[in-house]
């Protein structure tokens, strides 16, 4: 997979690239990741980004040009043609279902925006999604950039040290994760859960899915789909509900 990321701070994914699973898929030539600054594509004197919104109003906004010019001259680059994506508070949130379809793609160009925003046309008329990563406002989407390609380098198959693990993690049944534990059995005299020390694995998975659903329901119930629950489950969020 390449990864094109549009920028005005091309620094601030040096050491990222370079570190922990982001790191690693690039060494293995999972995902080839590069780096352009916004700004060689403006056409001015003073390498101009930015002008004020019309209609009034503080803060700068991206001017179109240079963003056109930039996706423009990235679609005759190889190899082939991009999924673009404009990174922005205003986008649709960012879920592993998301992450998911982003991760099956042969191309992305992720556009860090910046300032107040990026002008509208840009985004209707050159990108394929807008994309938020929570609903927070950051200064730029360079972090975004960064959450999007730690969550897509994973899921590359050549990727996780242990395939397994991806299965069972939060998300991937739509339910925050179980909690878990290891040595020493008693930390600062707080003992791991008996259950997890039994060997007893069908109380061990049964002890997991309720604190799974527990979780979730105490802190987002909005993650539950009735559809995706078994009839244990939904005798389990019952008991859960009484107390
Ligand atoms: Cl993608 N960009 C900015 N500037 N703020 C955000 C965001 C993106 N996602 C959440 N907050």
């Amino acid at each position: 997979m390449v990864v094109d990321i549009l920028t005005l701070a091309p620094g601030y994914f040096a050491s990222p690239l370079q570190e922990g699973m982001i790191g690693r898929g690039i060494r293995q030539g999972a995902i080839r990741v590069r780096i352009f600054q916004l700004r060689e594509f403006s056409t001015d004197r003073h390498r101009t980004v930015d002008d004020r919104p019309f209609g009034g109003g503080a803060g700068m906004i991206l001017k179109p040009e240079p963003i056109a010019r930039a996706l423009n001259f990235l679609r005759q680059v190889p190899p082939g043609p991009p999924q673009v994506v404009l990174l922005t508070p205003r986008g649709r949130p960012l879920d592993q279902a998301l992450v998911k379809k982003l991760s099956g793609k042969r191309r992305l160009i992720l556009i860090c925006g910046r300032y107040e925003g990026v002008d509208e046309r840009i985004a209707a008329h050159y990108c394929h999604d807008q994309i938020s990563i929570g609903d927070y406002v950051l200064s730029g989407g360079e972090p975004a950039a960064l959450v999007v390609l730690d969550a897509v380098v994973r899921l590359q198959p050549q990727v996780l040290g242990c395939p397994e693990s991806k299965d069972e993690e939060s998300y991937e049944d739509g339910l925050l994760e179980y909690p878990h534990y290891t040595r020493p059995r008693i930390f600062e005299g707080h003992p791991v859960p008996e259950v997890l020390l039994t060997g007893d694995h069908e109380r061990v998975r049964h002890w997991r899915r309720r604190q799974a659903l527990s979780r979730t329901w105490e802190i987002r119930p909005g993650l539950i789909r009735e559809e995706g629950l078994t009839p244990d489950d939904l005798q389990l969020i019952r008991e859960i509900k009484k107390r």
